[in-house]
């Protein structure tokens, strides 16, 4: 909320759902939705699901217009409707909405659409608007490669989209107005805006991007607005998605509010937080948003089975906690992760230390 300071603690909600494991992208393939169970286990563990610690909730299944938000008509119809015995005699769709290997078609492939992906991401975007939470979680989101009309990337709904678009709800507006009777009060008037400094409700959303890949889905949806500014942090040159260029800035109203980090692989903690933090505190300090999007893929991690980074856990934590410090409601998305006990440690870590003052040592990767 605005009036906590670094030095207090973070309210925190985590978004899981028992099934989300179950779901099965195939024996070879390496998106492996056990990940999530993985580190739910882990927390299990450590003892931090402890209702004191943080309010754990079962996210709430998207419907089909929650979905449409962003994504075509026809092509949520098709993902409704296809199943696995069924996608031979609609070879013509498949190849149109770009399912099958890497996007295949699975048992229950609605569902999990529904609920381990764009449901969870709303629901979290959903309390941040509440104002009852600083911090929401759902590590089975952040499949950041989803177009409006077609899978990409091992992801087939957008949720990052989703959660952004619920973020930045216009009827929220009244409440900012209700909060803000009296405008005159507000000295520091933000750019393009007429936002609240007391609100939590926001005019402007930045979505900040670590996964190893670029984020190509959450950029094209919005490059034309500057609501939503874009950061990604990515592998550039011979890697999938082969976009995120520094050229590119966006366009039209939205130009100069889509920033893109192409990196080399091998890059370490010391390198990477030389060029995050810098290009964050700027972007903060410019932006000024009122809630933060991270898309914390673990694939960008050491040793990881897709990823060619050199991050430690402690490294990838260090994003997490510096975004963390501007006090601004946080969004948290998974993503990427392919080394899975690897991106089960990462998240658990990341989950234990979110609701924690950074004066306060607990020990491991601080
Ligand atoms: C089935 C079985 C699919 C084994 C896909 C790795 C597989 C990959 C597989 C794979 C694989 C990619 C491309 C291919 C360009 C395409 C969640 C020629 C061993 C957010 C998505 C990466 C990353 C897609 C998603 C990439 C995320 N890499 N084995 N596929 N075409 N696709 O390179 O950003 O992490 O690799
Ligand atoms: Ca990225
Ligand atoms: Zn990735």
């Amino acid at each position: 909320s605005a009036a906590c300071t670094d030095a207090g603690k973070r309210r925190v909600c985590y978004f899981y759902d028992p099934e989300m494991g179950n779901y099965y992208y195939g024996r070879d393939h390496p998106m492996k939705p056990h990940r999530v169970r993985m580190t739910h286990e882990l927390l299990h563990g450590y003892g931090l699901l402890d209702p004191r610690k943080m309010l754990v909730l079962r996210p709430e299944p998207a419907g089909d217009r929650d979905l449409c938000g962003f994504h075509s008509d026809d092509y949520v119809a098709f993902l409704r409707a296809v199943t696995p015995e069924t996608q031979l005699d609609r070879m013509g769709s498949l190849r149109r909405f770009n399912l099958g290997e890497e996007c295949p078609v699975f048992y229950g492939l609605y569902s999990y659409c529904q609920s381990y992906d764009a449901g969870a991401s709303l629901s979290a975007a959903a309390m941040l608007n509440g104002g009852s939470r600083d911090i929401a979680i759902n590590w089975s989101g952040g499949l950041h490669h989803a177009k409006k009309g077609e899978a990409s990337g091992f992801g087939y709904i957008n949720d990052a989209v989703l959660a952004i678009f619920e973020l930045l709800k216009i009827h929220e507006v009244k409440r900012r107005q209700e909060c803000c009777r009296n405008i005159l009060d507000i000295k520091d008037v933000p750019p393009r805006g007429d936002q609240c400094p007391k609100s939590t409700i926001s005019q402007r959303v930045l979505y900040v991007d670590i996964d190893v890949h670029h984020g190509d889905g959450v950029e094209e949806a919005f490059s034309t607005t500057n609501r939503v500014m874009t950061v990604s942090f990515h592998k550039y040159a011979s890697y999938f998605p082969g976009t995120g260029n520094i050229r590119d800035i966006g366009y039209s109203e939205g130009k100069y509010y889509c920033l893109n980090v192409p990196l080399d692989e091998g890059i370490d903690d010391e390198s990477y937080q030389s060029i995050f933090k810098p290009i964050i505190s700027k972007v903060m300090q410019m932006y000024r948003p009122g809630a933060i999007v991270l898309q914390c893929g673990a694939d960008s991690l050491s040793g990881d089975r897709l990823g060619c980074f050199n991050l430690s856990g402690k490294g990838h934590a260090e994003c997490v906690k510096f975004m963390r410090s501007f006090n601004v409601p946080l969004l948290l998305l998974g993503g990427g992760g392919y080394t899975i006990r690897n991106v089960a440690r990462c998240w658990c870590n990341e989950v234990c230390r979110v609701d924690t003052p950074s004066h306060i040592f607990i020990g491991g990767w601080n």
